[in-house]
């Protein structure tokens, strides 16, 4: 039923898109939304060199959000920055919402991100970078996803999206810009190697949305800005969050919906999902491994420049 209704939206290359208003002509509600299992109050933590952010997701919301690590609000002003510092074993996205980003690597892998623009880094088994504001002002997301145990010592990659790469959609209301996956019909770019959903939702004041889900995954919401009792997650009738929290939904069910019951203020918020790893997480700062003897051999390899950290001896950023 549900791949036909697809497949019959697709009408000479213009899509239509279900929603709960779409579909909803004889009750409101065609979906079971997950529910919201745990509300998580991004709080100030001093990270890097003299920057803070909003850390939503550590190492607390691990076990319910595997395979997601961390999540950071960034807001950061120069001299301020995250310089010189290793990863293994996992992904950084960072998404830039107001100013830039520049980043270089010990492998001369250098650029910067402005805002609405995404870098999907695969650190794999080592990146060495710095990632350093541009403007005044700086703000974005950086999201951790982990590594399946085969893929945590892969050779670094890079996904770059510019802003006009990452697809866009609208309906009654809804904007969506789909950093990974799929919403409304429309497709990211980005290669996942953890499958990822990574979206950047805008509703107009009043409006609504119902997003599908794959049921295995975990996911969550963070919002970016509400007005006042404003997101509203789950079910029509539940409490409202506001700005800087983490939003967990409980796995299983169609998907999430979403009321933006403001009646003057938009209500911006990342839908983010991941297919589990289910493995065991030992971290230590920005290495993430399954045991603590591959942390070990970690550290001792960021140390003496082995196995992937060859370069750690000789580079610095400029
Ligand atoms: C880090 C040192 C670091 N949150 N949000 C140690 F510098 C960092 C780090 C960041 C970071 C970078 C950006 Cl652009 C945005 C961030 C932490 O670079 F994570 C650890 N553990
Ligand atoms: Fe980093």
């Amino acid at each position: 039923m549900r791949a036909a209704l697809n497949r019959a939206n697709f009408v000479g290359g213009l899509f239509s898109f279900r929603n709960i208003k779409s579909m909803s002509s004889s009750s409101t509600q065609n979906f079971v939304s997950r529910s919201v299992i745990k509300k998580v109050f991004a709080k100030l933590q001093k990270e890097g060199d003299g920057a803070v952010v909003r850390r939503g997701i550590s190492r607390s919301e691990q076990k319910l959000l595997d395979p997601f690590l961390m999540l950071d609000e960034f807001s950061v002003s120069p001299p301020a920055g995250f310089p010189d510092h290793p990863h293994r074993g996992f992904e950084t996205v960072t998404y830039v919402l107001e100013g830039g980003i520049t980043h270089q690597d010990f492998k001369g892998h250098k650029g910067t991100i402005y805002a609405g623009d995404v870098q999907w880094m695969t650190a794999g088994r080592g990146i060495i970078h710095s990632e350093m504001p541009e403007e005044e002002i700086n703000k974005g997301l950086q999201l951790w996803i982990n590594l399946s145990s085969n893929k945590k010592m892969i050779e670094p990659n890079y996904q770059e999206l510019s802003s006009s790469d990452i697809p866009k959609a609208e309906q009654d209301g809804v904007q969506v810009k789909v950093i990974a996956g799929e919403s409304m019909g429309i497709q990211s770019p980005v290669y996942t190697r953890t499958p990822t959903m990574f979206l950047d939702f805008t509703l107009d004041p009043g409006a609504q949305f119902h997003q599908n889900v794959p049921e295995s995954w975990n996911a969550f919401a963070y919002v970016l800005e509400s007005g006042e009792s404003g997101a509203v997650f789950g079910s029509s009738n539940a409490s409202p969050v506001s700005a800087h929290n983490v939003v967990v939904f409980g796995q299983g069910n169609d998907g999430v919906s979403v009321w933006n019951k403001s009646s003057s203020k938009k209500l911006r918020f990342v839908l983010i999902a991941g297919e589990p790893l289910g493995e065991p997480v030992v971290q230590y700062g920005p290495f993430v491994m399954n045991t603590q003897a591959e942390i070990d051999m970690t550290i001792e390899d960021y140390h003496y420049g082995k196995n992937g950290f060859e370069m750690a001896k000789y580079w610095r950023s400029q």
